[in-house]
């Protein structure tokens, strides 16, 4: 079978999906305009399952846990950057990284997190700068012996804290490193497991140390050219069923309060909880926000991101509320099962996929229908787009940014992995 359209194809297919669009005044060249430059930064965590470089073989601990053994994966920085290129080159656009700080690169030394410095990081910074990718940034408060009782920031122990908030401000400052050296702010993102499995007697008092080992960690005031802080909140994990003191609700009155930006990870809330609608809320009162695009499936299980209905959701709330240029889409899921590239690969383009969609709405005409009170034209219309022909115009994207059209890109990996992968052990 071949699967793969000609390039004439491709070509027709796209001149009549442009004029099937022109009908409903949809300007497909336009949109493919907006969504080029659309960057989506790529969770670096994908390629190792969460492991990193501090402690090879080490637990990954913090609640969340990548399942599968497929073979492969990056053992090394060098390997993960190789391996990230790959996935890249088979993403239509420039695209972001986001680094967790356990990625650092400290030459067989042991370097303490609350002592990382942004030269831990050069050949990252190195390598984004060759490849035109802006850097994003976490600290990493898990797979830690300072957070084996399951608390770092909110811990009860004075030293246990003070060491977190090193972190947190070490941290910072190489995130701040980043943007100065690439030009574009780094979002440096916080997120800590701390909660309990069972439930606790006093739910306010790790909620309180927490607000003061943010202050504390948030205290220095860094150029928002550079350095943009965030906070991500987060329903349950693995272990703390019954109470984590990083909430939502916690996480979205520190954001507002000191002016930052809140995370929403689309597997941090209730099952049938979307984030989607969240967005215009609040964005109501934060100037920007970063997303965790994610796939929950039955709990935080970060499954990898398809084209599904809450995607979908996720982008058109992006796009009809003019908020792209103040939400930073990232990727956060880890699947061990399946070949590591193609995981980000059909991630960042189910991402990008979902962005043209909601580029491709009529939204004006939409949005009158609502204002009318016209929700029967509404409802025939939100049907009827769902199946105009925006794989064309998805197909002639890939063609004009030159990489491969369709499920082309699995002859990249496939190779990829003859040559490469199985010379891992
Ligand atoms: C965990 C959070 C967090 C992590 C990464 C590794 O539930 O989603 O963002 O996935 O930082
Ligand atoms: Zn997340």
């Amino acid at each position: 079978m071949n699967h793969h359209p000609t390039e004439k194809q491709i070509r027709d297919a796209y001149a009549l999906a442009k004029e099937r669009y022109a009908l409903l005044s949809v300007d497909t060249d336009a949109a493919l305009a907006k969504l080029a430059p659309i960057p989506i930064s790529l969770h670096c965590w994908q390629g190792d399952d969460v492991g990193g470089f501090e402690n090879p073989g080490g637990e990954l601990t913090g609640g969340i846990a990548a399942t599968g053994n497929y073979p492969g994966k990056a053992r090394t920085a060098d390997e993960l950057r190789a391996d990230l290129d790959v996935a890249y080159s088979l993403i239509p656009g420039t695209h972001r990284l986001n680094l967790h700080s356990i990625y650092a690169e400290t030459g067989g030394v042991v370097v303490p997190r609350n002592e990382l410095r942004p030269e831990h990081f050069s050949r990252w910074i190195a390598w984004a700068k060759e490849n035109g990718h802006g850097l994003d940034f976490n600290p990493s408060y898990f797979s830690h012996p300072l957070a084996a009782s399951g608390f770092t920031l909110a811990s009860y122990d004075t030293g246990v804290r003070k060491f977190w908030i090193e972190h947190g401000i070490a941290c910072r400052k190489i995130g701040e490193a980043f943007g100065r050296a690439l030009g574009t702010p780094c979002v440096t993102n916080l997120w800590i497991p701390d909660g309990f499995k069972d439930t606790p007697a006093d739910r306010a008092t790790p909620r309180r140390l927490l607000k003061e080992s943010l202050d504390a960690t948030l205290a220095e005031k860094l150029d928002p050219a550079y350095n943009l802080d965030a906070v991500e909140g987060k329903l349950f994990g693995l272990g703390a069923e019954s109470y984590t003191v990083g909430s939502h609700e916690f996480y979205l009155g520190y954001a507002i309060t000191h002016k930052m930006l809140l995370c929403l990870d689309s597997g941090h809330f209730h099952p049938t909880e979307t984030i989607s609608d969240k967005i215009s809320s609040v964005m109501t009162y934060l100037d920007e926000i970063l997303l965790h695009v994610s796939r929950g499936v039955r709990w935080d299980s970060d499954h990898v991101v398809t084209f599904t209905d809450d995607l979908q959701a996720i982008a058109q709330e992006i796009v009809r509320g003019g908020f792209l240029g103040r939400v930073h889409i990232g990727l956060d899921y880890f699947d061990a099962s399946i070949n590591r590239i193609a995981a980000w690969v059909i991630g960042a383009r189910a991402m990008q996929r979902a962005l043209l969609l909601a580029l491709l709405e009529p939204f004006e005409p939409m949005r009158q229908f609502d204002v009318t009170g016209d929700y029967t034209a509404r409802l025939a219309l939100l049907e009827e787009l769902k199946g105009l022909p925006f794989g064309a115009v998805w197909d002639f994207f890939c063609l004009e940014k030159d990489v491969p059209v369709g499920v082309g890109f699995m002859d990249a990996i496939r190779a990829y992995e003859r040559t490469e992968l199985a010379r891992r052990g």
